[in-house]
C-alpha cells in the first residue's frame, strides 16, 4: 500500500512538473540541409544564423539571448515531420521557422499544430498554409500575389508575347498551386496557353516536355519547380533551341541554380517578395551588416528566414515585457506567443508587415529580377524597375 502511494505520487509530481522556459531562448529551425532541396535551404540557413548574431549583438529578448537550434528536414515530408518532432519534444523550442517546402508544410505543420507550438513558414508559398491550423502562419507571401508579377513584367518586356507554354513538377505542392496562378494569370492578360507539360522534381530528363513546347512554337515559357529540376529543364529548352522568354517560379530563386542551367539561365525573370532596395531604415541596415559579412546583397529566402526569427523576438519582447519569460511555462509561452504573432505588427527587411486572422502575412512590396550570367558559373539577380 505505502509503494502503491508512493507511485501514485510520483505521477502525480511528473505530470504536475511543469516545464520553465529555457535561456538563451530556443527557436527552432527546420529547413533543408541536405537533398537536392538544400539548394533552398542554404539560403535560409544563412539567413536564420545571421538573425541569431544580428539579434544577440542587440541584447536578444529584452537582454536574454536567442539559440537557435537548426534540425535538418532534407527534402521530404518525413524528414520534416521528424526535424519538428525533435525541436518539440526534444529541444523544447518556444517556436519553429520551417519547412523549406510547401510539400513538406502540409505533412509537418498539422503536428505543430496540435503540439500547440507555433510554427513561421519563411517560404512556403502555396495556397491553404496558413489555414492548415491555428498555430500555423507564414512571412512567405503566397504565389497569388507574388507569381503573377513576372507575367506582367515579362509583357513589359516583350509585349508582342501571346503564345505560351506552362509546365510544373506534378509532384510537388508549391509547383502545382504556382502553376495554377500563372495559368490563369496568363489568361487574365489574353495569352493563349498552348500546351501544359507536368515533369516530377525526380526527373533529369526533359526531352519529352521540350519538344512540346517547341512544337507549340511559344514566345514565352513559364517553368513551376524546384531549383534542380527547374534549372535542368531550362538547360535543355534552350540547349534544343527555345529562344522566347523563360518565367521562372519561387521554387528557381536562388542563385545555387546556377550550377544546373550555367549560361543557359541567363534572361529567367523571376518575382520576389524582398528586395535589397526596399528603402525602410530596418532593411538598409540588414543589407548593409548582411552584404559585409557574406559579399553579396541578400537574397529572398535569406531575408525571409531573418524575418521569420525577428517576429519570433519582437513577440516574445511584448510579452516577457507583461511577465518575464523565465517565470513562463513553456506549453503556455508557445499559446501566448503564437496570439502576440497575430496581434502584432513587424519592421522587417521585408517592410512593415503583420498577419491576418489565418496568419497570412500582410506585405505591400513586391518586385521582379532577371538573371544575369556573367558566365557558366557566376551571375546575378537584376531586379527589374
Ligand atoms: C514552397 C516554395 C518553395 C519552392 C520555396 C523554397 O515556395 O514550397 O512553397
Amino acid at each position: 500500500m505505502r509503494t502503491l502511494t508512493a507511485i501514485l505520487a510520483l505521477g502525480l509530481a511528473s505530470v504536475s512538473l511543469a516545464e520553465k522556459v529555457t535561456t538563451p531562448l530556443p527557436i527552432g529551425i527546420a529547413v533543408a540541409q541536405t537533398s537536392n532541396t538544400a539548394l533552398l535551404g542554404q539560403e535560409q540557413v544563412i539567413g536564420a544564423r545571421f538573425a541569431e548574431k544580428y539579434i544577440n549583438a542587440r541584447g536578444g529578448v529584452n537582454g536574454t539571448p536567442i539559440r537557435l537550434v537548426f534540425q535538418d528536414t532534407g527534402g521530404d515530408e518525413a524528414g520534416a515531420i521528424n526535424a519538428f518532432q525533435n525541436l518539440i519534444t526534444k529541444d523544447k523550442v518556444v517556436g519553429i521557422v520551417g519547412p523549406t517546402l510547401s510539400q513538406q508544410a502540409f505533412s509537418a505543420d498539422p503536428i505543430a499544430d496540435r503540439a500547440k507550438v507555433p510554427v513561421l513558414g519563411p517560404s512556403n508559398t502555396a495556397k491553404g498554409i496558413p489555414q492548415i491550423g491555428p498555430f500555423i502562419a507564414r512571412v512567405s507571401a503566397p504565389v497569388s500575389v507574388v507569381a503573377p508579377n513576372a507575367v506582367r513584367t515579362a509583357l513589359r518586356l516583350d509585349p508582342k508575347i501571346k503564345k505560351v507554354a506552362v509546365l510544373y513538377a506534378q509532384n510537388d505542392a508549391f509547383s502545382t498551386s504556382e502553376t495554377g496562378t500563372f495559368q490563369q494569370t496568363a489568361k487574365d492578360q489574353g495569352l493563349n496557353v498552348l500546351t501544359v507539360q507536368k515533369f516530377l522534381t525526380t526527373d533529369s530528363d526533359f526531352t519529352t516536355q521540350v519538344t512540346a513546347v517547341l512544337n507549340a512554337d511559344v514566345d514565352l515559357v513559364i517553368v513551376s519547380g524546384l531549383a534542380n529540376d527547374g534549372g535542368n529543364l531550362v538547360k535543355q529548352l534552350r540547349q534544343l533551341g527555345y529562344k522566347g522568354s523563360i518565367i521562372g517560379g519561387n521554387g528557381m530563386n536562388t542563385s545555387n541554380m546556377f550550377p544546373v542551367c550555367q549560361q543557359f539561365c541567363d534572361g529567367i525573370i523571376i518575382a520576389q517578395a524582398y528586395s535589397p532596395a526596399q528603402p525602410s531604415a530596418n532593411n538598409q541596415l540588414f543589407v548593409k551588416e548582411y552584404s559585409a559579412q557574406y559579399k553579396k546583397a541578400p537574397p529572398q529566402f535569406a531575408a525571409q528566414a531573418f524575418t521569420a526569427v525577428q517576429v519570433y523576438v519582437d513577440a516574445l519582447k511584448v510579452i516577457d515585457r507583461k511577465k518575464k519569460l523565465a517565470e513562463w511555462e513553456l506549453a503556455d509561452l508557445r499559446v501566448e506567443l503564437n496570439t502576440q504573432i497575430l496581434a502584432g505588427k513587424y519592421n522587417t527587411p521585408l517592410g512593415v508587415i503583420s498577419f491576418d486572422k489565418d496568419g497570412e502575412v500582410q506585405q505591400k512590396d513586391f518586385y521582379v529580377a532577371q538573371i544575369k550570367m556573367k558566365d557558366a558559373k557566376t551571375g546575378t539577380f537584376v531586379f527589374l524597375k
